[in-house]
């Protein structure tokens, strides 16, 4: 990064931080003590949201309020058109303010505005797909065990769930959650990150104008240790969906465990695209960019290893940086930029160490890596750092910036090896114009996810989570909704038993 970057404050800068409340019971409120947080826009410095902070007794409150909903409400005794019909509601008020959501999620995460636009759009999307989904839920019967026994297995909803997400795709994330849990019958609680809640507060208003109950969804905005910490532990909650950090998933889990309730992980990733000399280079290059630095890298699955054949990685190398010297980094209200802010200087802080150590263990800093001066805000350019061998830290532990590491292999065997090698298991790329190469890649990487000749697409129907230590369970897909249900098996006897 040369120049300065030069960030406009936006009219929100003048107006002042928009104040937001809780969500429970179908109500807006304060937090029980008066407390409030606000955020301010890592993109320009100034305070955007003010949100009441919930503790403990609001946690409390809110779940109370989803176990009676449950409990005695009409949600889960709906019939699933009268859910879906909420949920396509749903659909179309978050589509009717697109705009406006778009703008919260770029300004309180960074993230470039256009691209925020595709992701409210996309989460209206996936809100429509679990409508459908509603509908289509159904159990089994077995007419096939003897003339005096029908089985009948039911799919019953679980019932609160407690629903915790991250920072870094605020408004998509929840949505990959919350209308499967609904669609299902379930009531919730949710929790999004404390920098990043402003977009979920919007969804509940959206939730309320589009006539779900009240207490079918709750939503309290606080830190992991006062508010989700509590929303895990509980014993009305019957299952937690949860994605974030490997580590904080880790904790979750084990508190989870201890009252058994059923959880859903979405955790960090590692992800390798895998590039042969046979490869389409030209659109290989381009995904090698888009994958390590959408969403300024902060994603789980960011292409952030590349692993190239050594027989093309000089030239390879060559074209991937001049692409990536190219690439608009600046203000996230730029329609042109496509890298926007980092989250926050601390985690800017765990970014340039990153880059510290891979120097000190040898590897190169090809492209990058000095953080731009700007008026407000940290911003970080695309960033290749080359030479990397399997066994630095930046080849397998999670920067979640917009660095890419570049490592080499000899045979596909070694492709392979080294795209396993990392505790994680979300997602890998493979380029190439040889089937076998692509099937051998494709069945021989153990992540969730494969992408062959491209990167990073997603659809609702597709399953999305990880193998390894990127999670437990998968989000979207036509099981989506089966994950937020319980089994009962109903064995219906006729005349007197024989055994
Ligand atoms: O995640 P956390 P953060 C990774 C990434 C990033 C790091 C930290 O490496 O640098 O995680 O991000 C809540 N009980 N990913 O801080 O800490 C917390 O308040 C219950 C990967 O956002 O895991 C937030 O709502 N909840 C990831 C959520 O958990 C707790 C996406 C996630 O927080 C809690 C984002 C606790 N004890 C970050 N502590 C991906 N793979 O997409 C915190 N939380």
């Amino acid at each position: 990064m040369n120049a300065p970057l030069s960030i406009q404050l936006p009219a929100e800068a003048k107006s002042g931080p928009r104040a937001y409340k809780l969500l429970i019971d179908g109500k807006f409120v304060d937090a029980a003590d008066g407390r409030t947080v606000e955020r301010v826009s890592p993109g320009h410095g100034f305070a955007v949201s003010r949100y009441a902070l919930a503790s403990g007794v609001d946690v409390e409150s809110a779940i109370l309020a989803a176990h009676k909903a449950f409990e005695t409400g009409p949600w889960p005794r709906l019939k699933a058109g009268e859910r879906a019909a909420i949920l396509l509601r749903a659909a179309d008020l978050i589509e009717s303010r697109l705009e406006e959501i778009a703008r919260l999620d770029a300004l309180e995460s960074g993230k470039p505005i256009a691209q925020a636009r595709g992701e409210i759009a996309g989460a209206a999307d996936i809100w429509r797909y679990a409508a459908s989904l509603a509908r289509t839920l159904h159990g089994e019967s077995y007419s096939n065990l003897g003339d005096a026994m029908l089985g009948v297995v039911l799919r019953e909803p679980v019932g609160v769930v407690s629903i915790i997400t991250p920072w870094n795709f605020p408004f998509l994330i929840v949505s990959q959650k919350l209308p499967f849990a609904l669609a299902a019958g379930c009531t919730a609680v949710v929790k999004p990150s404390e920098m990043t809640s402003a977009s979920t507060l919007v969804l509940g208003e959206i939730l309320m104008e589009a006539g779900l109950p009240a207490g079918v969804a709750n939503i309290v905005v606080g830190y992991g240790s006062d508010v989700g910490a509590p929303m895990v532990n509980h014993p009305l909650v019957e299952m937690v969906s949860f994605t974030g950090s490997t580590r904080v998933g880790k904790l979750t889990m084990a508190t989870a465990a201890q009252s058994l309730k059923k959880v859903s992980m979405e955790l960090g990733g590692k992800n390798g695209q895998i590039v042969f000399p046979d490869a389409d280079l030209e659109a290989a290059a381009d995904a090698a960019v888009f994958g390590g630095f959408f969403n300024a890298g902060e994603c789980c699955n960011a292409g952030s290893r590349l692993i190239v054949h050594e027989a093309i990685a000089s030239d390879f190398l060559a074209a991937v940086k001049s692409l990536a010297a190219t690439v608009p980094v600046g203000d996230p209200l730029d329609e042109r930029t496509k890298v926007g802010a980092i989250i926050s200087h601390d985690h800017l802080g765990k970014i340039l160490g990153y880059l510290e150590i891979a120097e000190q263990q040898g590897a190169i800093l090809a492209e990058g890596g000095k953080p731009a001066t700007s008026n407000a805000g940290d911003y970080l350019a695309p960033t290749i750092v080359s030479g990397v061998k399997p066994d630095m830290a930046i080849a397998s532990e999670e920067v979640f910036g917009p660095v890419l590491s570049v490592l080499t292999f000899k045979t596909i065997e070694e492709a392979l090896h080294i795209a396993n090698n990392t505790p994680y298991g979300l997602s890998a790329g493979v380029w190439s114009a040889s089937i076998d190469t692509c099937m051998t890649v494709a069945r021989g990487v153990r992540t969730g996810t494969v992408w062959v000749n491209t990167f990073m697409d997603g659809y609702p129907e597709l399953p999305f989570g990880g193998y390894k230590q990127s999670g437990i369970g998968r989000e979207l897909g036509k099981r989506a909704v089966e994950d937020y249900t319980e089994e009962k098996t109903i064995q219906f006897h006729k005349g007197p038993r024989t055994s």
